[in-house]
């Protein structure tokens, strides 16, 4: 097997500065970007390429989408930070407008997805103790095998994946695991009385594009609220309109105590979190008892509006569920005999490559990059296909035809 992976004089002086002055955290593609429209990204050769992975899911309007965009460049003019020592007059606005949105009392403004996290389970321990009646400091957490929330030394603490957590313990006590789509287990685990709250992704994207049962969230629902227990969707990857709903509860008419948001919530153009639930959690936390520097600052105020607005005015949702289904058919339809499985809702996608080189995936991946479609692999044979939720059927297609052909360089 090989690939002919050129790379242009220009890629290999950014990859070297990278290398040199950067720390190695990543192993990325070798590839450089320098500018991004809708459903494509433009290398610093000028060669276009098709995103199918979107920021990780940050990206779901399409690069630099004019409305956002607009948001951003205008209020940077005006105010971007003040801070809460003061207030700001976006926050409330915003504040109105997204638990409208999605139906809750409160939000809880932050930055990054982790410190969503971070803050849903700040807010179940604290409900834990005022509200359900734990012990002191003996509240319980419990989370599922495969889980990824974040790179923090609490994120880290729930890992099942040893390049997550190795060598960087001691770890976050009052964490538990459960295994993922088992509500037999859940319900095991929730007869301890300290339990607080099961933090868990409606779909496990880390873990690859891992798919629940059918009813699983409707069970999730259920045993949390027969034993009392908080009920925490980290829907930072798979909410918005990723997975052809706008939240991928929504599926099955389900609605979490804590809702976490994050990446598309601006984007791609600001780290912007937010932690969504009624009066009788968030009100638990008082003041001077946790916050951000950045947190709900009027920047990131106006663009979550637009970004949030962007996805119900264009009907983000309907098409991820229409070109993903639209997607998975024309996959299936190529027959690979290396494609042992693919699966997904709405566009977040992932294949599953069998093959007796440990590296077809990365080299399928460095092959479609050649074609013109940008893919990363994960846990060395899956690869991810979530491309802008604006997509159309005809790129759908292109891209297609661009999979079939990258694919037969894992002949031989
Ligand atoms: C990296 C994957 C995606 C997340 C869920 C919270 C966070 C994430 C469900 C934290 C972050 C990322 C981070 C990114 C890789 C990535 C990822 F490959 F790990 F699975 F999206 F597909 N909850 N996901 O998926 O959000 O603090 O990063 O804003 O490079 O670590 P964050």
């Amino acid at each position: 097997m090989h690939t002919a992976n050129f790379l242009s004089e220009k890629t290999n002086y950014y990859l070297e500065l990278e290398n040199k002055y950067g720390a190695h955290n990543y192993h990325p593609l070798p590839v450089v970007l320098k500018k991004g429209l809708g459903v494509h990204l433009w290398d610093v050769d000028d060669k276009r390429y098709y995103d199918f992975l979107s920021g990780y899911s940050a990206v779901n309007q399409g690069h630099c989408h004019p409305k956002i965009i607009d948001a951003l460049k205008s209020q940077a003019e005006v105010l971007t930070l003040t801070s809460r020592a003061f207030h700001n007059n976006l926050l409330g606005e915003y504040e109105q407008y997204i638990t409208s949105y999605f139906g809750y009392d409160k939000v809880l403004p932050m930055n990054t997805g982790v410190e969503g996290g971070e803050t849903a389970i700040k807010l179940a321990r604290r409900w834990g103790y005022q509200v359900k009646g734990v012990e002191k400091n003996k509240a319980k957490i419990l989370f599922a095998e495969g889980n990824f929330w974040g790179r923090t030394m609490a994120a880290i603490s729930s890992s099942t994946d040893p390049s997550s957590y190795n060598n960087f313990g001691p770890f976050m006590p009052g964490f538990e695991l459960v295994p993922y789509n088992d509500l037999v287990s859940l319900e095991k685990a929730l007869q301890d009385k300290n339990v607080a709250a099961f933090m868990f992704e409606p779909i496990q994207g880390e873990a690859g594009v891992v798919v629940p049962d059918e009813g699983y969230i409707a069970g999730v629902r259920k045993l949390c609220s027969e034993y009392n227990v908080l009920m925490i969707a980290d829907e930072i990857q798979t909410g918005l309109a990723r997975t052809g709903k706008m939240l991928a509860c929504d599926h099955e008419n389900i609605k979490p105590d804590i809702l976490i948001l994050g990446k598309a919530l601006s984007g791609g153009t600001l780290p912007i979190s937010a932690v969504l639930c009624n009066d009788d959690i968030m009100l638990t936390i008082k003041p001077g008892e946790h916050g951000s520097t950045y947190g709900g600052n009027p920047l990131a105020c106006q663009v979550a509006m637009a970004a949030l607005q962007v996805l119900k005015d264009e009907k983000m949702a309907e098409n991820a569920a229409e070109m993903g289904l639209f997607f998975r058919d024309e996959l299936q339809k190529i027959q690979s005999t290396f494609i042992s499985c693919i699966r997904g809702r709405g566009l977040l996608n992932a294949i599953v490559i069998e093959h007796k080189n440990p590296e077809a995936a990365w080299d399928l991946c460095l092959e479609l990059k050649e074609q013109g479609l940008l893919a990363k692999p994960t846990h060395g044979d899956k690869i991810r296909f979530a491309p802008p939720l604006m997509i159309t059927k005809e790129q759908i297609q292109d891209s297609i035809s661009i999979i079939k052909q990258s694919l037969s360089i894992l002949q031989s």
